[in-house]
Parts: C-alpha cells; sequence; structure tokens
C-alpha cells in the first residue's frame, strides 16, 4: 500500500443515480492515463457520506468489477451508524477490497475510547485490513501521539490517511511506525508530505492530475526535489482554481472537458457555476 491512489469521485445522473458509464470512463481514465498505483473508493471525494447503503455498495461493486487486479483498492466504509459500517465493510472484503478505511466517527464529541471500540468492532467483524480515516479538519478528532499509538497497536491497523498539515506528528509516527503505512491527504503539499516520510498520497484532485502526483512520488524517491516542486507549483495553480469554485465540481467539468463523463453533483452539491467553468477551461492547458 504504497504510491499513489485517486480518491474517486462518482458521476451522478441529474437524479441523483449512479451513472455507471462515467464511473467506469473515470476508473479507466485513472488507471490508463493517471497511472495511479490504487483508488480510494467512497472518500469524501466521492460523496459518500450523501449516499444510502446501496448506493454506496453499488459503487463498490461497479469498481471492483472495472478495476479487477490492476491496482489497489482501499474501500472506505465509514458512518456512523456501526451496523452499516460492518455491512458494507464485509461487502467490499467479499468483493475483494485490498484494505478498508474508516472516518473516525465525527459529529458528535466521542471519547477516545469510543472511537477506539468503533475501529475494534469494525476490525474484528469485518477481518480485513484497516486504514484510519484522520481528517481533524473536518471531523475534529486529532490523535495525539499517544492515541495514534494505541490505534495503530490495534490488530489489522496498517496504516493512517493522514488528512493533516502537521509534519511534526506526521515524521514522529513514520519514525515510530516504519512498518505502518502513512498516506497523505493533501494534495496542494503533498510533495511535503512525501518529503516528511509519508509512504505516498490519496487525493482528489488525482482524477485528474495523477500522473502529475505519480512524478512527484517518483522525483521523491530519486531525491530531485526541485524538480518534484516545479511539478507541486504547476499543480497548485490548478488547485487553486478548484478550490475557488468548488474541487468536486472542477474536477467533473475537467473530465468532461477531456471527454470522460463525471457526471453530476449528488444534491445539496450545486454544479460547477458558469463562472466556474469559464475559469476551469482558462486551466485546461496546465493540466
Ligand atoms: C477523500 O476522502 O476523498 C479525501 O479526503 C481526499 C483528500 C481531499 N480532501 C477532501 C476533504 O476532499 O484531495 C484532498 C483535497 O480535495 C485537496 O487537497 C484540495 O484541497
Amino acid at each position: 500500500m504504497k504510491g499513489i491512489f485517486t480518491a474517486l469521485i462518482t458521476p451522478f445522473h441529474g437524479d441523483g443515480k449512479i451513472n455507471e458509464k462515467g464511473l467506469r470512463q473515470v476508473v479507466r481514465h485513472n488507471i490508463d492515463k493517471m497511472g495511479v498505483h490504487g483508488l480510494y473508493v467512497g472518500g469524501s471525494t466521492g460523496e459518500n457520506f450523501l449516499l444510502s447503503k446501496e448506493t454506496k455498495k453499488e459503487i463498490f461493486s461497479i469498481v471492483k468489477e472495472e478495476v479487477g487486479t490492476q491496482v489497489k483498492l482501499i474501500a472506505q466504509i465509514g458512518s456512523l451508524n456501526i451496523e452499516e459500517a460492518i455491512e458494507l465493510g464485509k461487502y467490499a472484503t467479499d468483493l475483494g477490497y485490498d484494505a478498508l478505511s474508516s472516518v473516525t466517527p465525527y459529529y458528535y464529541k466521542f471519547s477516545f475510547n469510543e472511537i477506539k471500540n468503533y475501529y475494534l468492532q469494525l476490525i474484528e467483524a469485518t477481518g480485513n485490513k484497516m486504514i484510519i480515516y484522520s481528517i481533524p479538519v473536518l471531523t475534529g478528532v486529532n490523535f495525539s501521539l499517544g492515541e495514534f499509538d494505541q490505534i495503530l497497536n490495534l490488530p489489522n491497523v496498517i496504516g493512517v490517511k493522514f488528512t493533516d498539515s502537521d509534519f511534526v506528528k506526521l515524521e514522529r509516527l513514520k519514525r515510530l511506525y516504519p512498518e505502518k503505512t502513512f498516506l497523505f491527504g493533501f494534495d496542494e503539499i503533498m510533495l511535503a508530505g512525501c518529503v516528511f516520510n509519508a509512504d505516498g498520497a490519496i487525493g482528489s484532485t488525482y482524477n485528474v492530475m495523477g500522473d502529475k502526483a505519480v512524478a512527484i512520488y517518483n522525483l521523491v524517491q530519486e531525491e530531485k526535489i526541485k524538480e518534484a516542486m516545479e511539478i507541486q507549483s504547476n499543480m497548485n495553480q490548478v488547485i487553486e482554481v478548484m478550490i475557488q469554485h468548488g474541487v468536486y465540481q472542477s474536477i467533473k467539468e475537467i473530465l468532461k472537458l477531456k471527454g470522460i463523463d463525471g457526471g453530476h453533483m449528488k444534491f445539496p452539491f450545486s454544479e460547477l457555476s458558469g463562472e466556474g467553468k469559464e475559469e476551469v477551461k482558462k486551466i485546461m492547458e496546465l493540466i
């Protein structure tokens, strides 16, 4: 579990149903054109937290069918409802997903022990490998080093999707747990994450700039940081526009301009504005 993983977008039809043809095209684009090492399915980027259990299963199934064993697959199954999370975890495991990932339980201010017990139940029930999805900025759950120590020592926990800019914590964690996998979650500073010893990255913008992320990842292995910074800086010109107009919306528009059916957004997300479309068109030459 190393390298660049695309946090897969989900193309929807206008009525909110899965656009299967589009989803298959996006998967193919990621594997055949972007050359990423794996896909992270059911993350924030996939608009997962807006979906029913059945729709989540449908996505896991279509993606696995399209991918086969071509690249690594991680299924994000986290849900506040533990029964749903377990059911999704078993489903993805039976489909052959290489690992599961679960966001730290959010909304309620759960204690650390409650969060730990949540992971324990998930791991025991599914028997698959688990990558902890830590994204303090959205969940408010920010593990200390001591808490990470307890979480990383749970059975089957193989690593962390580290969506945080605390580089000191990242460096300390990798030093303490060299055998665990740390996948960095902020695309605009992924180079820094890799320099601070992350094993790779998971990101939404890799749906359209995965080739660049792979190049940065490879350059860091070769210790060519200046060249890697050049690419990161180019990526950031695009990401800046994306953040301004909606990251997921912009990715879908870029895919569309490349002839891939990125589909619609899931309500209550709105579609890309007219101004956003104009701005995205202007940065296409950088992609
Ligand atoms: C997910 O679960 O899909 C992710 O966390 C992917 C990581 C992305 N963060 C979010 C919240 O979607 O790729 C990043 C992010 O879009 C990027 O850094 C631009 O800010």
